[in-house]
């Protein structure tokens, strides 16, 4: 089989396993560009307390360091939806229903199958946010979508609301589309505008220390004042800068399976009551999981 006959086969079989866009790239360093934004990234303090972030760099900006023999990176795109959302114990659209990173691996699997039958001596790898692979930066690089002003990889035709998973294999298609979407946000500055914590900077990028995602999922420690007198109401993540781009108001592409097991937003009676049994019942295998009962309450 010729390389552009594989890669159209691979095209197919990830659109078969629900993925609504794919990209291919030769898997060589970053750009000094992406390497120098995320050094002073780092060196601002901007990751707060995700220590892991400044971890791997060597790794993060070097993917065949991540997986020795990789030679190519297949960005793809898994779309969700938008939920509708309650006045108070927001819920981020993401977490409406399976964890991603389980989801994806199962879609994922028959793809990673073949295309490990096509290079027997190399196993390839799949990412989603697991590992320091700089997810944003090589959806871009293969042409996925434009980095937007609130740091989102955004499609042209289908917006924000993607996950990002990546495979890593030693197949080598020599050559490859370089086609790059530039920022197309123009005059626009909504998700600046309307961020409640003020934490996205035009230039500086995204500050964790003051966003509302940050401090309800990730952070171990109780909210700050300064941010909880601002936050509307979200106990889960935060969509604002998501929810408010123009990009994401056009074709929303379904994806009922990731959402089915949904069991419905608690009220904030119902979550503060709720025994570590009752959430691993109905919240077990959600995003949510992960974070635990306990901070969602301290959030609450
Ligand atoms: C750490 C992290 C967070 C942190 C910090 C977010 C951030 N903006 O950095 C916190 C906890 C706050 C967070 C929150 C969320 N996250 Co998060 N997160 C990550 C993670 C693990 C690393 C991101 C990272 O490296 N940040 C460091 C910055 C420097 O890099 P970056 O944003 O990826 O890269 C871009 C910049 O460097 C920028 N850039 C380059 N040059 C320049 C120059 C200028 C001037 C500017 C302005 C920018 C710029 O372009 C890069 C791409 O080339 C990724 C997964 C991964 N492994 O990449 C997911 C990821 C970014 N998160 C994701 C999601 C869905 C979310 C939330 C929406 C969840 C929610 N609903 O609450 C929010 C959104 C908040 C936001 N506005 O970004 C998705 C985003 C999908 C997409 N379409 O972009 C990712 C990619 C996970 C995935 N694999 O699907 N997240
Ligand atoms: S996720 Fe929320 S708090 Fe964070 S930058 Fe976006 S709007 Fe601001
Ligand atoms: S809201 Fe406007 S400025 Fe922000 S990412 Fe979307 S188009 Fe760009």
């Amino acid at each position: 089989m010729n390389l552009i006959d594989l890669k159209h086969i691979i095209k197919h079989k990830a659109l078969e396993c629900g993925f609504a866009h794919i990209g291919f790239c030769e898997a060589v360093e970053t750009d000094q560009q992406f390497q120098s934004y995320f050094d002073k990234w780092i060196n601002s303090q901007n990751q707060a307390y995700m220590d892991y972030m400044e971890r791997n760099k060597d790794k993060r900006f070097d993917p065949r360091k991540l997986h020795e023999g990789t030679k190519t990176i297949i960005s793809l795109l898994y779309p969700y939806e938008k939920s509708d959302q309650p006045d108070e114990c927001k819920i981020a659209s993401y977490a409406h229903g399976k964890d991603y990173h389980d989801f994806l691996r199962n879609k994922v699997s028959p793809l990673l199958e073949f295309i490990s039958g096509m290079h027997p001596t190399h196993k390839p790898r799949f990412f989603v946010d697991s590992a320091p692979v700089a997810d944003r930066y090589w959806a871009w690089e293969n042409g996925l979508g434009f980095i937007g002003k609130n740091g989102f990889l955004i499609n042209p035709e289908n917006g924000s609301r993607f996950f990002i998973g990546h495979i890593f294999t030693a197949i080598n298609f020599w050559e490859y589309d370089k086609t790059h979407i530039e920022q197309a946000c123009g005059t626009c500055t909504k998700c600046i505008d309307v961020c409640p914590t003020n934490a996205i900077d035009p230039q500086k990028g995204l500050n964790a220390n003051l966003c509302i995602s940050y401090h309800t999922i990730e952070s171990k420690e109780p909210i700050p004042q300064a941010i909880a007198e601002k936050n509307p109401g979200w106990i889960y993540g935060c969509d604002i800068c998501q929810d408010v781009c123009p990009y994401n108001q056009k074709t929303i592409l379904p994806s009922p399976e990731l959402h089915s097991t949904w069991p419905g937003n608690p009220t904030k009676e119902e979550w503060l009551a709720m025994t570590e049994d009752e959430f691993k019942v109905k919240f077990g295998g959600t995003p949510m999981e992960r974070t635990g009962l306990e901070k969602i309450k301290g959030n609450i």
